[in-house]
């Protein structure tokens, strides 16, 4: 089963299994405890072993799934221009897959079950083999089932062929329920605000809080929620830093004075976070595992499967706090960065809830003009197919990649936006996009229902047609009101953000409620999962398959 064929039977299945298992499976002497964090694995050898137990979250054991016997699993570290040889065996019930997420290799080696390769039966094994080419921080993790919110991921450390390793630590920032997330899924399909406990409705309009009467009666009209930032929260998530709950944190030491890398990688399967270190500028050195001409900021917001390099230079001899607030404010992953052992550093407490903006439903109209006969134009689409399981067509989208992300306007201290960074080398590929696709993000929060172009991956077997090393415009246009993390597998692309020769060159993007964004690409070769990174809407169908053939071999599919 890949995680993009969750069709409705298959869904009952897994949650009937998970209602049966409760909180997954049952603890008991046969489930080993596994540790939190991965011992460093480098060579031209080696060797994954999924399988399931509990992890212990701020010492209560959750059912997971783990490499190696840890969540995260260990961390490869590898050399740019080094052969690789990845034995990937199963030791789980169910079909499994392991896939290297913004790496550059052939197409078969990419581990997406049913779309690169067939997956790795229970109790089979796999070998991945491919050259490694480029250099930087990236992060591997399942592509089937739910393995992936169960904790099968960890991070990737490719040192450049030339230059000095630098005083570095690892951050792998992650969420984990204590509830099987077919259960998650399940709850959502019959009420898609179950996680969002505190609907800012009539509590909030009692005190006059919030958004101006006429306002809220709007949203209440369309039957949605400014307060809906994410749908999967703190309320069933616990925030994790290497495997380490909030209670109990991580720790890593530094020298004062001394720069420290940190590599941040956000394999959580449904949060976004907003970064911070109080008191201490954070400088933006590479996004995706590609340098960037170092740029300051105060914070910062990490999509799942994005991942930041930050250099910083504690001046002082104390505790610093790290802090990953979920996007929604409903809970935070701490670390705490320490010149010594034991040592406390001073959280702050969670920032109150942002609210949606009539910029995050694709409509930045004046005040007093009609929401409701916008909201579902489809002529506004052509190629989108309009069903229930689209419920908003962004009537004005605009392009939003100048922007923080929800609730980081008007903080007062500097957060990044994807303007903020320009790639350290210039593009490789600097031919001018000969044509321009557009790709809608559609869903219906309600019905807790997300494609593209309004088509399930289910729904929709025929691939987005590319053909090899042309040079092509991909506009994404989000219609809905949540953001949507964007993963190209086996490129990077370079953003479209008015830097020219110097666009940041990525492979997810996130792309802001309502909002659009662009990147130029030029195809290689094969077939390519093409999804948002928040795992239970690709589960649900927010996925396509790039197809990129010779020219000679294209076929067109009518629209
Ligand atoms: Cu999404």
């Amino acid at each position: 089963m890949t995680l993009s064929d969750l069709d409705r039977r298959t869904l009952l299945r897994a949650t009937g299994a998970a209602m049966l298992l409760g909180a997954g499976w049952p603890a008991g002497a046969s489930q080993p405890l596994f540790a939190q964090g991965g011992a460093a694995l480098s060579g031209e050898e080696i060797t994954l072993t999924l399988s399931k137990g509990h992890l212990p979250i701020d010492g209560k054991p959750a059912a997971a799934i783990a490499i190696n016997g840890s969540v995260p699993g260990p961390t490869l570290r590898l050399k740019q221009g080094q052969q690789l040889r990845l034995t990937v065996i199963n030791e789980l019930d169910e079909d499994a897959s392991l896939h290297w997420h913004g790496l550059l290799l052939p197409f078969q080696m990419d581990g997406v079950p049913g779309v690169s390769f067939p997956g790795i039966p229970p109790r089979g094994r796999f070998t991945y083999e491919f050259p490694v080419t480029q250099s930087g921080t990236y992060w591997y993790h399942s592509h089937s089932g739910f393995q992936e919110l169960m904790g099968a991921y960890g991070a990737i450390v490719i040192e450049p062929a030339e230059g000095m390793p630098a005083a570095e630590q690892v951050l792998v920032l992650s969420d984990h329920a204590f509830v099987h997330p077919a259960h998650i899924l399940h709850n959502l399909k019959q009420d898609s605000d179950y996680y969002n406990r505190q609907p800012s409705t009539l509590q909030g309009l009692l005190q006059g809080q919030g958004k101006p009467l006429a306002e809220r009666l709007g949203w209440a009209k369309m039957r949605m929620d400014p307060g809906d930032i994410s749908d999967v929260s703190g309320a069933v998530l616990r925030y994790l830093v290497n495997g380490h709950g909030p209670q109990e944190g991580w720790n890593a030491l530094f020298t004062p004075g001394q720069p420290l890398r940190l590599r941040v990688i956000n394999a959580a399967g449904m949060s976004f976070f907003n970064l911070r270190i109080p008191g201490l500028p954070l400088e933006v050195i590479a996004a995706d595992g590609q340098d960037v001409r170092p740029v300051s900021v105060d914070e910062l917001q990490i999509g799942p499967g994005e991942t930041y390099d930050l250099r910083v230079t504690p001046p002082d001899s104390r505790a610093y706090a790290f802090v990953a607030e979920s996007a929604d404010r409903s809970g935070m992953a701490r670390a705490t960065l320490a010149p010594a052992a034991g040592m406390k550093a001073e959280f702050p407490p969670l920032r109150p809830r942002p609210l949606l903006t009539m910029k995050d439903m694709g409509m930045d109209m004046p005040k007093g003009s009609s929401m409701k006969m916008t909201m579902r134009d489809g002529s506004l689409a052509p190629q989108v197919a309009m069903g229930p399981g689209v419920d908003m067509i962004s009537a004005m989208p605009m392009d939003r990649t100048g922007d923080p992300g929800v609730g980081l306007d008007g903080l007062g201290h500097r957060v990044l936006t994807y303007h903020d960074l320009l790639a350290l080398n210039p593009m490789p590929d600097t031919r001018a996009p000969e044509r321009e696709v557009e790709v809608h993000l559609t869903g219906s929060m309600e019905r807790y229902m997300w494609s593209m172009d309004g088509k399930t991956m289910r729904s929709a077997h025929d691939p987005l047609p590319f053909r090899t090393g042309e040079r092509v415009r991909v506009t994404l246009v989000n219609d809905t009101m949540m953001a949507h993390p964007i993963h190209l597998h086996g490129h990077l692309f370079d953003l479209v953000t008015g830097q020219g020769l110097h666009a940041p060159r990525k492979h997810t993007v996130t792309v802001q409620p309502g909002g659009k964004a662009s990147f130029d690409v030029t195809p290689e070769p094969g077939d390519w999962a093409f999804h948002c990174h928040l795992f239970l809407h690709m589960a649900m169908g927010m996925m396509r398959v790039a197809q990129v053939r010779p020219a000679k071999d294209m076929q067109v599919h009518p629209a």
